[in-house]
């Protein structure tokens, strides 16, 4: 029973380029993924595609055959992809059932809102045997604006309803937030989605009063669902990419995956449907993950000031928007290090000591 993600989000939130961060980050943890195009439009596709939508339909010909715009071919490509599920059910076949699948979407956002080819996909995925969450990159540069955040929260909640997964909204682009000017807030104001009421002033200084009612009653709405909440992301930052991996990871429910060698809980149920010469507590349906990372993925992760704790809005705040630039400094400083400690290993000639430590003469050894 493979586990994996739907990338959803607004054209140019990121989608693509997480895709492949978190290709590059699975093939340094050793573990398997394979990445879904399901963009026709999509043409520099950054990573190693295992299955692209282009091979099905092109949006150029859904285009040119039925005079459609962009927007207008973008959904028939997806209404095409869902009359050949059985396509995309056979590609998947290849790709293996410990393999962890990311579909990296279009951006069009109404095929994730309110329309319904996606959605009956997602839920013929499940029906297959898919654990998946969604994954709904939002850019930060909306929290910059109270106007903005409230429609990005809108558009999140929209998103949860409609899609009906496990579901993780996220800033991307955090790295950038600093480029914006000071925010009103802590950024812990806006992943938590705290008391909204406070943005009322922001909200009626920047709309005409007549909106202020309408204003006050988009914020109750959201507060009344308390659903919304938002993760961050800065691509090209390890502990980012890590600390979502394991959000992800809590929704699908793959860190309570119990590793392959792991003892059977008492009154374990063997599995019928194995055949008599193999291991009848063996199977995806039984251990669909050899790879769990139960204990590491529940585990303190480092924050950015180096101590063992989940890293919380207020680090995220220091580390992109507080003391970006020290913090720049101090990540650089590390790599030269690093690279010269490589130097000196190719240079001094490396040499294994019989206690296992490595030394050279560049150590002075
Ligand atoms: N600084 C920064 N730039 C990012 C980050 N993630 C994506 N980008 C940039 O944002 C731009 C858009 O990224 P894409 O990955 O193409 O966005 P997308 O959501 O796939 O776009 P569409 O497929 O057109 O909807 C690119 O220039 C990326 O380099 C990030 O974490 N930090
Ligand atoms: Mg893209």
């Amino acid at each position: 029973m493979p586990f994996g993600e739907v990338v959803c989000g607004s054209p140019g939130s990121g989608k693509s380029t997480y895709c492949h961060g978190k290709h590059q980050l699975f093939t340094a943890l050793n573990r398997p993924l394979a990445v879904v195009n399901l963009d026709p439009a999509n043409e520099n596709i950054p990573y190693p595609c295992a299955l692209d939508i282009s091979s099905l339909i092109s949006l150029n010909d859904a285009m040119d055959a039925h005079g459609l715009g962009p927007n207008g071919g973008m959904l028939y490509c997806i209404e095409y992809l869902e009359a050949n599920f059985d396509w995309l059910e056979e590609g998947l076949k290849g790709i293996g059932a410990e393999t962890y699948v990311m579909f990296d979407l279009p951006g069009q956002v109404e095929l994730s809102t309110n329309h319904d080819s996606l959605k009956r996909i997602v839920h013929r995925l499940s029906k297959i045997g898919f654990r998946l969450a969604a994954v709904h990159l939002c850019d930060a540069h909306y929290v910059t604006d109270a106007s903005k955040y409230i429609s990005v929260l809108l558009l999140s909640l929209r998103t949860m309803l409609h899609l009906e997964l496990p579901h993780i909204n996220v800033l991307s682009k955090i790295d950038l937030l600093s480029n914006y000017g000071d925010l009103d807030f802590n950024l812990e104001f806006y992943t938590e989605v705290q008391d909204l009421s406070y943005l009322s002033n922001s909200l009626d200084a920047s709309s005409p009063p007549r909106f202020a009612a309408l204003n006050m009653a988009l914020i109750e709405l959201i507060e009344d669902y308390a659903l919304v909440g938002f993760e961050t992301l800065a691509v090209e930052d390890k502990s980012s990419m890590l600390h979502l991996m394991r959000a992800v990871d809590r929704a699908t429910g793959y860190v309570f995956v119990p590793p392959k060698d792991a003892p059977k809980p008492p009154g374990t149920v063997p599995n019928a449907s194995n055949s008599p010469d193999s291991d009848p507590y063996d199977g995806p349906t039984l251990r669909p993950n050899q790879d769990a990372l139960f204990s590491s993925a529940m585990a303190p992760i480092p924050g950015t000031a180096g101590q063992d704790v989940p890293m919380s809005a207020r680090d995220v705040q220091e580390r992109w928007v507080d003391a970006r630039d020290a913090w720049d400094a101090y990540e650089r400083a590390g790599w030269r290090r690093e690279a010269e400690a490589v130097r000196g290993l190719m240079k001094g000639g490396i040499r294994e000591r019989h206690d296992g430590k490595i030394v050279g003469k560049s150590f002075g050894a």
